[in-house]
């Protein structure tokens, strides 16, 4: 493989770890948790993984004698920025623990697990990914791993290998998976442990325990330099406004991220939308009104920043979504019908009022919306174009003021969607220093026998060397949750708190923002350089930590 000079520098990055970890440590047992919610249900279907108590490493004099583990490791889900430096870290640190541990990937994502599909990591493999982007090392998948007969399976394959741990590297639901997995594998007395790390770039993976999942900083930082050059070229050329929808799954994080990095005119955060209760004319309006404010003092251009999932989020689309979602899990071979009989077919089946709702959608949307869910059972909003939607219905809107005389300006736009640009960007110095801390930390995890835990660094918006490490039982972040019509023990996921600090200093300023030109042009990622350049984290996370930007 042609590597490029920054690849090689990057090689030889050593990431920083939390200095605990440096010396030799003991795991110190914290307060017994329970589930953020639904405690009687996750009790009762978690019975030998509830409860567990928080851990935290603390230095210790003496030399434990481990013996050599044989461990796992499964790539699950998106991809996110730092995922091989998880896979280092737990390498490294399961070859300190005992030199002859051995570490297996599974191929492809947890389905790897299933159909047998491994390899051995070697020295040689891992040196080659330290620092780079993707998850190519072993390739990803969205395999939902749920039914015991896939366990039997993968445990088929652990035995023969002599695995003794497995660590799943995956997002909320990936996460809830390896709970489950957990806690049957304990049940079934198999002798083998379990070990989540929190991976995803949409940052809604996160608690008072977990501060952030990793991925969520590079991301950001690589589709806030995108944003920011377009902003630069909006206000050189002034002829343009750019609707910019950016990925993240249901929760806003990345979207208001990106918007205390760069500050566009214009930034909807769907957990406002919903709590707001605002109707798709009331977001055009309010978008097309600021296009006007500029446009009618001579500013025809503009950037609009849409979360992923706000169409779920806009009350009577969620009501028509909730109502898709029954309708497609009760009609699995929809996606077979002829496409041109789908829209009246759909319109036929449900409620007058959401028929009404769908029918008023325009054809692509409408299409979109029915596309099949993710094997979790999620909506793909990826594949849904909000932001060719509301372009389209603001110069529908601008259009009819123009008619009234309210309207003097010019409006032309363009629409983009970032997504796949950032998942697997070479990671920053932070998510580079965190993930292989992330991976670290769980390969001593499992050397003191721990499963249903999720490996956590926190007190991540201080230097590296004052990182604490130790794991939160998984079992704590759950409740239930309905997915494909019945209701599931997932873990809960993190959406925008509009009473938090990043939302709250986000609304202190949209206004101005939206009438005056107040772009940041944050640039690239800078990897080498002084430390107030390279390895600041997030402003979500520094804000929520009490920090100013
Ligand atoms: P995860 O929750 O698996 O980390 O997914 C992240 C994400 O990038 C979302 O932001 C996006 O909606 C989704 O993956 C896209 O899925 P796919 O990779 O299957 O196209």
């Amino acid at each position: 493989m042609k590597t490029s000079s920054l690849q090689i520098a990057r090689a030889a990055y050593q990431p920083k770890l939390p200095k605990i970890l440096k010396n030799q440590v003991k795991l110190v047992e914290g307060e017994k948790t329970q589930s953020v919610a639904d405690q009687k249900e996750i009790e009762e279907l978690f019975p030998n993984t509830y409860g567990m108590p928080l851990l935290k490493f603390e230095e210790c004099s003496e030399n434990p004698n481990f013996s050599a583990i044989n461990t796992g490791v499964i790539l699950s889900g998106g991809q996110a920025p730092g995922g091989h430096n998880v896979i280092s870290g737990l390498f490294d640190g399961l070859k300190h623990i005992h030199k002859d541990s051995k570490l297996y990937g599974f191929l492809m994502g947890p389905g790897g697990l299933v159909d047998h599909k491994y390899i051995e990591l070697t020295t040689e493999i891992i040196d080659e990914y330290r620092n780079t982007g993707g998850f190519d090392i072993i390739g990803s998948g969205r395999t939902k791993l749920e039914d015991p007969a896939q366990f039997d399976k993968g445990l088929e394959i652990l035995k023969q290998l002599d695995i003794k741990a497995l660590v799943i590297i995956g997002g909320d639901d990936s996460n809830t998976n390896a709970c489950v997995l957990a806690e049957y594998y304990k049940a079934k007395n198999a002798g083998i442990q379990v070990i989540g790390c929190p991976k995803t770039i949409d940052g809604d993976l996160k608690n008072d325990m977990i501060e952030t999942s990793f991925g969520f900083d590079t991301a950001c930082k690589v589709y806030s330099e995108l944003i920011g050059n377009i902003q630069r070229d909006c206000n050189s050329a002034r002829k343009y406004w750019h609707f910019i929808k950016l990925m993240g799954r249901s929760a806003s994080h990345i979207t208001l991220e990106c918007a205390l990095q760069t500050q566009p005119n214009v930034c909807l955060i769907s957990e406002e939308v919903e709590t707001k209760q605002q109707s798709l004319d009331e977001i055009v309006t309010y978008i097309a009104e600021t296009v006007a404010h500029r446009g009618n003092h001579g500013n025809n251009f503009g950037t609009v920043l849409i979360p992923e999932g706000l169409i779920e989020f806009i009350p009577e689309m969620r009501v028509l979504m909730d109502e898709l979602n029954d309708f497609l899990a009760d009609n699995d071979d929809f996606s077979m019908m002829d496409k041109n009989k789908q829209r009246d077919y759909v319109i036929s089946h449900l409620s007058p009022k959401n028929a009404g709702v769908y029918a008023s959608l325009p054809e692509g949307v409408a299409r979109q919306l029915t596309l099949d869910r993710d094997p979790h059972g999620n909506v793909q909003v990826s594949l849904i174009e909000t932001e060719k939607l509301l372009a389209e219905m603001v110069g529908v809107k601008l259009q009819q003021w123009a008619k009234e005389g309210k309207y003097k300006g010019k409006f032309a736009a363009m629409t983009h969607f970032f997504g796949y640009e950032g998942r697997c960007a070479a990671p920053s110095n932070f998510d580079a220093d965190y993930c292989y801390s992330l991976g670290y930390t769980a390969s001593l995890l499992i050397a003191n026998g721990k499963t249903g835990y999720m490996s956590s660094v926190k007190n991540t918006t201080e230097p590296a060397e004052k990182w604490v490490a130790g794991g939160v039982p998984t079992t704590m972040m759950m409740n239930m949750e309905k997915r494909h019509g019945a209701m599931k023990p997932v873990i809960q996921k993190a959406l925008v708190k509009l009473d938090g600090a990043p939302f709250q200093t986000f609304s202190i300023h949209r206004e101005q923002w939206a009438k005056e030109t107040c772009y940041v042009y944050p640039g690239p990622i800078q990897y080498f350089g002084p430390t107030e350049v390279c390895d600041q984290p997030s402003k979500t996370l520094l804000l929520e930590q009490g920090k100013t930007i």
